[in-house]
């Protein structure tokens, strides 16, 4: 009789302690996962910035590097000087630093694969940011930017309107093979196969500066003078630039020639209030703050869509006044 006491006292032990053990192990698995789950405290960001040529790159730089400082996390930021090496050597470098998740702009769409097989192969995953790069979408975990194609069908939508459905247009292409210059430059041809009086004649890139685009433009105008009754331009300082050499050349932008350009600067407001600039489609710089709270989500391995699409507007010189004072970048 005692011995069977004894031996239910044993059974009644060890059922006790298994389910104490299995308690204790999913508190310490629970206390693990959340010791394992990532903050912003404890996340380690490397960001490719690919440089620095206008006015929307600094609006872009100033989001994601405010936004890191607010949330406390670690931001290691690179600035490429627009040369993709030293985006490639800068990835590379996040990878020897074991960094948690890499943040890339890239600078041209072609070129990444073997440098974004590298992250992958080490466990850290990409965030592309503002612009796409030509890979296979299981090298980067999801494109965080705008529909640049539907930027460039907007610009055409509006350029047919301000010129009655025809005329000639000059352009001045962004920064060539980016995915913003060739989407841009696409969606304006998709809608203008419906304005048969609308014509291109002449195109170059003018990388997305100031500098050059009124460089450029110098040339469009000398070439071309009074036969142009349009500029599309890919950015707003490009078109920043055009209306210095339009100016100087003795024209009036604005009137003698119509100017649609994207971004939607704070400088574009104030050329739309002064009537040298006819239209700004937006594209959103402000991406900090979707690109942290997505870079936590990929690393506590929650599910992100491929594309998380900016939401974006077109601005005009009747109500810039208004709406300058709001701007933020
Ligand atoms: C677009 C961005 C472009 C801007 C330019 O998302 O990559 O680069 O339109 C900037 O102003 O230089």
């Amino acid at each position: 009789m005692r011995v069977k006491a004894y031996i239910l006292f044993i059974l009644m032990s060890c059922v006790i302690l298994g389910g104490c053990k299995r308690g204790i192990d999913s508190e310490l698995q629970t206390t693990g996962q959340s010791e394992n789950k990532r903050v912003y405290q404890n996340l380690v960001v490397g960001f490719s910035q690919l440089g620095a040529e206008s006015k929307w790159r600094d609006g872009n730089t100033a989001s994601i590097k405010k936004t890191a400082e607010s949330l406390g996390l670690e931001l290691i930021f690179s600035d490429a000087q627009q040369k993709q090496e030293n985006q490639i050597k800068a990835i590379r470098t996040f990878i020897a630093q074991q960094v948690d998740v890499i943040g890339v702009s890239p600078i041209v769409e072609t070129g990444w694969e073997s440098v974004f097989q590298e992250a992958k192969d080490a466990g850290i995953p990409i965030i592309l940011v503002d612009r796409r790069a030509d890979v296979p979408e299981e090298l980067y975990a999801t494109y965080i930017g705008s529909d640049f194609t539907e930027e460039g069908r907007k610009a055409a939508r509006v350029m047919a309107e301000l010129l009655g459905g025809k005329g000639n247009i000059v352009e001045l292409v962004g920064t060539i093979n980016s995915a913003p210059a060739n989407d841009r430059y696409i969606g304006f041809r998709e809608i203008l196969q419906d304005y048969p009086e609308m014509k291109i004649i002449a195109s170059e890139s003018a990388d997305f500066t100031r500098a050059k685009g009124e460089e450029v433009m110098r040339g469009f105008l000398e070439q071309y003078g009074d036969q142009i009754d349009a500029l599309y331009a890919h950015n707003d300082d490009s078109a920043l630039g055009a209306i210095r050499a339009i100016e100087d050349y003795g024209l009036q932008p604005g009137q003698d020639i119509i100017i649609v350009s994207v971004d939607a600067i704070r400088d574009a407001f104030q050329a739309m209030i002064d009537g040298k600039l006819n239209a700004t489609v937006e594209c959103n710089p402000l991406l900090g703050p979707l690109f942290f709270e997505t870079a936590l989500k990929v690393v506590n391995g929650e599910y992100v869509p491929k594309w998380i699409p900016s939401q974006e507007s077109i601005f005009f010189p009747e109500n810039a006044a208004e709406i300058l004072p709001t701007r933020k970048y």
